[in-house]
């Protein structure tokens, strides 16, 4: 459907549930924020749940009861919105909320999304959800205030890496333009994301350079933090982000991946490339998903045969070239 349907939809009716996805991240929790103050602002009864706690460093754009992180504790509203969730899965225990629902509806730009919802607007060409966001703020008629403006941007900010990333493109800047405009502080919106890093972040980034493998003349580089690595330095789960994108910011580094260790003894895998490889292609063989440069997937097999079979797979693309 078009995003003008979607705007009509959420005009129509009322009661929404919001779902950001699991491991929140700035685009997921920015997005689904603006869109909680857009529909209050239209009047509608809504809120925003997620199965996972906001790490610290959102907690700047965040309302008092913003968003409910333990979804068993939320209503139960009519409607329900996944908001840059890429699989059904990535709803975790929010997913009861979405299967009791009414209507059912997701805003993605994941270009993997199967359209799991009963109405999907997926654009995989945005850079963000949040860009999508904005564009439904205009098709709604919602005039941005700076509150809307943070988070939206928050949002674009944080899925292009400062718009560094490919995906970055001349509509993304228009954007971000605009919500200058409205009145945001973008100065301060990225000191709260990048200059308030927790002390057990760069240490477990530490281990995680520590443990880096370089394969393949260096084109790609692996890495592995275990649960005893994260306890010895009191790291939390989010204080990992960003890893992998450390190991690709290395010279000649096409590839990075970063294994992470579950507590239930499972693991997440994250990818990243800089230029050529297809990561999302290598994680679905594993049913993950994502983007050409930014994807990953959670395996519950033994870490040296994940490890070795990735190492495989990413041989083969690098060979390709
Ligand atoms: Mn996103």
């Amino acid at each position: 459907m078009s995003l003008n349907d979607v705007a009509r939809k959420l005009k129509a009716l009322d009661e929404f549930t919001i779902i950001a996805h699991i491991s929140p991240d700035g685009d997921t929790i920015g997005s689904s924020l603006a869109l909680l103050s857009m529909l209050k602002s239209l009047g509608k009864t809504a809120q925003v749940i997620c199965d996972g706690f906001i790490p610290k460093q959102y907690h700047f754009m965040l309302g008092e009861t913003d968003i409910i992180c333990l979804p068993e504790d939320a209503l139960r509203y009519k409607n329900v919105i996944a908001v840059d969730c890429a699989a059904k899965d990535r709803l975790g225990t929010a997913q009861k909320h979405f299967d009791a629902a009414e209507l059912s509806m997701c805003i993605d730009h994941h270009e993997t999304n199967s359209g799991y919802a009963e109405l999907n607007y997926i654009d995989g060409k945005a850079a963000s959800t949040g860009e999508i966001i904005l564009r439904l703020a205009d098709e709604l008629g919602i005039l941005l205030d700076k509150e809307i403006a943070t988070r939206i941007y928050t949002a674009i900010l944080t899925d292009t890496g400062r718009f560094c990333y490919s995906n970055t493109t001349p509509d993304t800047h228009r954007a971000a333009a605009r919500l200058h405009e409205a009145g945001i502080d973008a100065a301060k919106i990225c000191s709260h994301i990048y200059q308030s890093e927790p002390i057990s972040k760069l240490m477990i980034q530490a281990k995680a350079l520590e443990n880096l493998e370089l394969h393949f003349g260096g084109r790609l580089a692996v890495t592995t933090i275990t649960q005893s690595e994260m306890n010895a330095v009191r790291a939390l789960s989010g204080d990992t982000d960003g890893i992998v994108e450390v190991l690709r910011s290395i010279e000649g580094v096409e590839v990075s991946v970063f294994i992470r260790e579950g507590k239930d003894g499972s693991y997440k895998v994250s990818l990243r490339s800089k230029e050529y490889v297809d990561v999302s292609g290598i994680a679905k063989r594993f049913a993950g998903g994502g983007h050409t440069h930014a994807a990953g997937f959670t395996s519950y097999k033994a870490l040296k045969f994940t490890h070795d079979q990735l190492v495989n797979l990413v041989l083969k693309q690098l060979e390709d070239r």
